[in-house]
């Protein structure tokens, strides 16, 4: 089923409650699992370890992809700072990670999870905006994922949202792998397992992105996977405590190494993108032969389980904690008229403007301050009764 732009989407307003249907008008029956899934738009999940290059692969990609596939493109870090593209659905405008921190009193991993939680309590209307999405001509959607790779693909939101799409949009997995840090043999082995599980976790069709070719040619990379022998000298050539479990890992991994793809890109300069475009391609091409009846199979047995155990939708209300949601389905011209907001009223984003922050620094300091100070005082004074008292014994003992 190709779906065609809808031209009624296709007004430039930008305003809330215009003649378009918000989320809230989403009729949920109709997004259910029973359509099958769609042709478009493809999910391009982007993963990879802290500092890879997701953001920066992700905004290369929306460039050289736009003409022909006019990508959908989603933001999923709820703590990074900015983001170098437009994102059409920003997490960031869904939930208030700093709140979320703050009023669970979570470090920042934690936060992170949070709130990757409460976006995906929302995955049913997530789905239907990329379905929206795709009708409106977005023939891809590329989601940018949280710097710490653990928090995606090991949570339960990872999953459901994985999971939720793959059953509705043929999607695949981009890894993206940094050739630079994984120079040093170790550590290309630990991104290699990292890669072999998600790659067993999400059972979708996978592409590994060897990014940063500006800087170190990724031949070496590709040669390591090639070439058992050559891995050992590499490896030979660092002592180290943990060279034995590589050569264990790296046996181990010959036969995954089999089937990967892996293409040298440069997120920064935007070489290699059109050949990562066809690997692209041959990935949609291998879940619809591969994955989709799998997920397919899956799809039945979801909309099995729904039909047994049905609950009037009232009661999952008033189960949850309502959030007051709008949405804009008209082209951006701006994130922040553009996103889905799915916040809950407690977590309303507070703006910290730059005085805020100091003033905030500045109290956090003083506070600091005063309790070293009455540490210190504290201390002070215990050695002065402990000197008290044995002066008063040694006068005891004396008289
Ligand atoms: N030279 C070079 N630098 C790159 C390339 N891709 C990314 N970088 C740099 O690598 C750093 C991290 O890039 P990001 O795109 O923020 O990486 P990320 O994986 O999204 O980071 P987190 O979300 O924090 O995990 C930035 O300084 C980028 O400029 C590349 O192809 N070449
Ligand atoms: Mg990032």
């Amino acid at each position: 089923m190709t779906t065609k732009p809808s031209s009624s989407c296709s007004n430039s307003s930008t305003s809330r409650g215009n003649a378009n249907p918000g989320i809230d008008d989403i009729n949920l029956e109709a997004l259910t699992l029973s359509e099958g899934i769609r042709d478009s738009p493809v999910c391009i999940i982007v993963l990879g370890m802290a500092g890879s290059g997701k953001t920066t692969f992700t905004r290369s990609l929306i460039q050289h992809a736009q003409a022909q596939f006019n990508p959908y493109v989603v933001n999923l870090d709820p703590a990074c700072r900015e983001v170098p593209y437009a994102a059409h659905i920003d997490i960031r405008d869904t939930v208030n990670y700093r709140e979320v921190m703050k009023q669970y009193q979570l470090g920042p991993n934690g936060g992170i999870v949070t709130a990757l939680n409460m976006f995906t309590t929302k995955m049913p209307k997530f789905a239907e905006l990329v379905r929206r999405a795709g009708e409106r001509g977005h023939k891809w959607c590329i989601i940018d994922t949280p710097g710490q790779i653990e928090v995606f693909t090991w949570s339960a939101s990872g999953s459901i949202i994985t999971e939720g799409l793959a059953t509705m949009f043929p999607t695949i997995v981009v890894y993206v792998m940094d050739v630079v840090r994984s120079s040093c043999p170790t550590t290309f082995m630990s991104n290699m397992l990292y890669a072999c599980s998600i790659l067993y976790k999400t059972r979708l069709p996978f592409l590994i992105a060897l990014n940063k070719i500006d800087l170190k040619d990724c031949s070496f990379v590709q040669e390591w996977m090639t070439d058992f022998e050559v891995f050992q000298d590499a490896l030979e050539q660092e002592h180290s405590y943990v060279n034995n479990l590589t050569r264990t890992m790296s046996l181990t991994l010959d036969t995954f190494y089999e089937n990967l793809i892996t293409c040298g890109v440069s997120a920064k300069t935007g070489i290699g993108f059109a050949t990562l475009i066809k690997h692209i391609l041959d990935c949609v091409n291998e879940y619809e032969r591969d994955y989709k009846p799998v997920y397919e199979k899956m799809r039945l047995q979801r909309l099995a389980d729904q039909q047994a155990i049905s609950f009037p939708a009232t009661v999952v209300d008033e189960a949850g904690t309502a959030v007051p949601m709008g949405l804009n389905l008209t082209e951006p011209t701006s994130n922040a008229d553009n996103s889905v907001f799915l916040m809950a009223p407690s977590l309303v984003p507070v703006q910290m403007d730059a005085d805020t922050e100091e003033s905030e620094a500045d109290a956090k300091n003083t506070t600091e301050e005063q309790n070293f100070q009455s540490f210190v005082q504290d201390h002070l004074t215990a050695q002065q009764n402990k000197r008290d008292k044995q002066q008063r014994s040694q006068q005891e003992q004396k008289s």
